[in-house]
């Protein structure tokens, strides 16, 4: 039972599937189970400084030897200096998100780590593309987090279009027939936050992994477009409150700035149900056991397969 693509002989990984880089909650454990399981674990530098991510990527060597990546979130305050780290450590793969990495893409390129960055629209892809990635990953409006505005049912298409590199597809996929869906559209992989959620080795607040599992097709929404940079969480108080702030004139944007700062912690760290912000992907509706990351990997390419080995059944005589 396999699916190998070009993606797996790039990274020196056993399945074309990558965990997303979650501010908070994407550490050394999760990353290195998601690693150890043969997909790619990415630890998250989200907003924290240099010495963080020097010793969550300590910690990852410690637990596999597997290839693992880094995530940096490009509006962070500390991008400029994690992202020097990530080219003194050597780590096998850094992708970014919400935002433009050309500027460090040489320094990443000639330290010999491989750069995948999250790309939102063709123009992004190919600047990308010229500026030296090895692929990118085509991210969609159903993914939790910060979101651009097309889907992935119609970014995807476009990205593979607009590329010879391989596209890993994200948003909106948990289970083996998303991961079918993707390699439909031209993907060569997949990558995946909410349902690494509820992994047994992800360690988010209880409160956090037991909204995901609660959640509907409808539990989510997207705020923030005020802002330029909408993101999509569950809908919560906070979420609520957020939403209301933003339709009303009299609040400014940086009262409404204001407003966000520190949700993310509360909700991953203290899982505050009341003013956390809890970051989920359109598809948690569907997400409804825990498992071991292994376990998670093991099951959505087997289905993936079989919905694969089915998919002549669409072709008649
Ligand atoms: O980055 C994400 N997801 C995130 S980042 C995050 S933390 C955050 N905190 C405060 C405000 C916003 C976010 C939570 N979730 N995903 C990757 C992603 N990147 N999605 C969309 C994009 C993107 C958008 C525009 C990438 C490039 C881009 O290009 C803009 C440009 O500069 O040309």
């Amino acid at each position: 039972m396999m699916i190998r693509t070009q993606v797996c002989d790039l990274l020196g990984i056993e399945y074309p599937v990558f965990q997303g880089g979650m501010a908070w909650i994407a550490d050394a454990k999760l990353a290195a189970a998601v690693s150890n399981a043969g997909g790619l674990g990415i630890i998250s530098a989200m907003n924290a400084g240099p010495d963080y991510l020097r010793g969550q990527i300590n910690a990852a060597r410690e637990l596999t030897d597997k290839p693992f990546g880094v995530n940096i979130m490009l509006m962070s305050p500390y991008a400029d200096e994690v992202s020097r780290i990530v080219a003194e450590e050597q780590v096998h793969v850094v992708t970014t998100g919400a935002g433009n990495p050309t500027k460090y893409m040489s320094m990443w390129l000639s330290a010999g780590v491989a750069v995948i960055p999250v790309v939102a629209s063709v123009a992004m892809t190919k600047l990308m593309t010229r500026a030296g990635a090895s692929a990118v990953i085509a991210e969609g409006y159903e993914s939790g987090g910060h979101v651009g505005e097309t889907t992935t049912m119609a970014l995807v298409p476009q990205v593979c279009d607009a590329t010879g590199l391989p596209v890993i597809a994200a948003g909106g996929i948990a289970d083996g027939r998303g991961v079918a869906a993707a390699f439909m559209l031209g993907a060569a992989g997949v990558q995946l936050g909410t349902r690494f959620l509820v992994a047994d080795e992800c360690g988010v607040h209880e409160e956090y992994k037991n909204k995901i599992l609660r959640a509907t097709d409808i539990s989510t929404i997207a705020t923030g477009k005020r802002l330029g940079h909408p993101v999509r969480s569950l809908k919560t108080p906070f979420s609520r409150e957020y939403q209301k702030a933003e339709y009303d004139g009299a609040v400014t944007d940086e009262e409404l700035e204001s407003l966000g700062a520190g949700a993310l912690r509360l909700a991953a760290v203290e899982g505050d149900a009341e003013r956390g912000c809890f970051l989920s992907g359109q598809i948690a509706g569907m997400v409804s056991k825990r498992q071991s990351a292994a376990e998670i990997i093991r099951e959505m390419i087997g289905e993936a397969v079989t919905v694969l080995d089915g998919a002549a059944k669409w072709r008649n005589t």
